[in-house]
């Protein structure tokens, strides 16, 4: 199917026809990362900071078999609401457009729709990554190779911390994907400040940013990603001991239920926010605000 089958909303159209700044969101955070119903108020609240920072936001989901970049309040009232959305990754596209299904994106599949879209920056919470048993699992979340293929900027906290970290930059260092931190010399931990792993570049400003953006585009060549890491504030971070401790309860917990393919991810979170009374939800919201609004910051200085 051509590209004709990206619907994009005409207030985004609007914004991308005149070179305005636009942040395209992902879905799945709002339908599979977070509790119902505060999960609406948030993909309400996040749209509100792109609007804050200067940006036009891009909501991303598939509903009823049409892949939508800008959704209504009625849409995201449905993302938030549905408990039958799917999980939608790349290579869900095409079957849920077939079928008429409606789902929600992950990162993999909202950044290939902002991409076709024409939209350059995104922003979530924590990208997927290579998980912790990847040994006898293979289980790597599709993100990182789609990430290999777009020209996007990616605004994120690093790689979400229930995964194997170092495994996951080294596949990212492989898939040639470019890496840097903001404000810091070290990988973020999603909801933690640091991972204890450093990063090869770090930036300062959205304008140093865009000028990383800019200077891919005179490089030219084969795109590829952008990831600016960019550390949830130590004050806003959940404490380190606990998120050991409740993370490795967790994982053995997946492990002796079985939990294996799309469930992983939403399992682990889930468990996280019960096992630390909701503090887990609070670093995990405190990271993706801050990504959302210097994702606005970003596009408004590469616009
Ligand atoms: N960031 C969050 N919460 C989430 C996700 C990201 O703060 O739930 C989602 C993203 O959509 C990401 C997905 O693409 O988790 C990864 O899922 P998997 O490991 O199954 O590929
Ligand atoms: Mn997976």
């Amino acid at each position: 199917m051509p590209k004709t089958a990206v619907m994009v909303s005409e207030e985004v159209r609007e914004a991308l026809d005149t070179g305005a700044p636009v942040v395209a969101l992902e879905s799945t955070i709002i339908a599979h990362g977070l509790p119902r119903p505060r999960n609406l108020a948030v993909a309400e609240e996040l749209e509100t900071l792109v609007r804050s920072g200067g940006a036009v936001p891009a909501t991303v989901a598939v509903l009823d078999g049409r892949a939508q970049v800008g959704l209504t309040k009625a849409d995201l009232e449905r993302v938030a609401g549905d408990p039958d959305m799917r999980k939608l990754g790349h290579r869900d596209l095409a079957p849920a457009l077939a079928t008429g299904a409606s789902g929600a994106t992950t990162v993999s599949a909202t950044a290939f729709l902002a991409d076709q879209a024409g939209i350059r920056v995104f922003a979530t919470g924590g990208l997927g990554g290579v998980h912790r048993g990847w040994a006898e699992t293979q289980d790597e979340s599709a993100d990182l190779r789609l990430l290999a293929q777009v020209g996007v900027t990616v605004v994120c906290a690093g790689v979400k911390s229930i995964l194997d970290v170092p495994a996951t930059l080294q596949r990212l260092e492989t898939l040639g994907v470019t890496v840097i931190g903001y404000g810091t010399g070290r990988f973020p931990g999603f909801y933690l400040t640091s991972s204890g792993e450093p990063v090869d570049w770090a930036v300062g400003s959205p304008d140093e940013v865009a000028a990383v953006m800019r200077a891919q585009d005179a490089v030219g060549g084969p795109c590829s990603a952008l990831i600016v890491a960019n550390p949830v504030p130590a004050e806003e971070q959940l404490d380190p001991e606990l998120h050991d401790r409740v993370l490795a309860k967790s994982l053995e917990e997946a492990r002796e239920k079985g939990v294996t393919g799309q469930a992983v991810t939403p399992f682990l979170l889930e468990r996280l926010m019960r096992y630390t009374d909701g503090a887990s939800l609070e670093a995990n919201l405190a990271a993706v605000r801050g990504n959302v609004r210097l994702a606005a910051l970003i596009a408004a200085a590469y616009a």
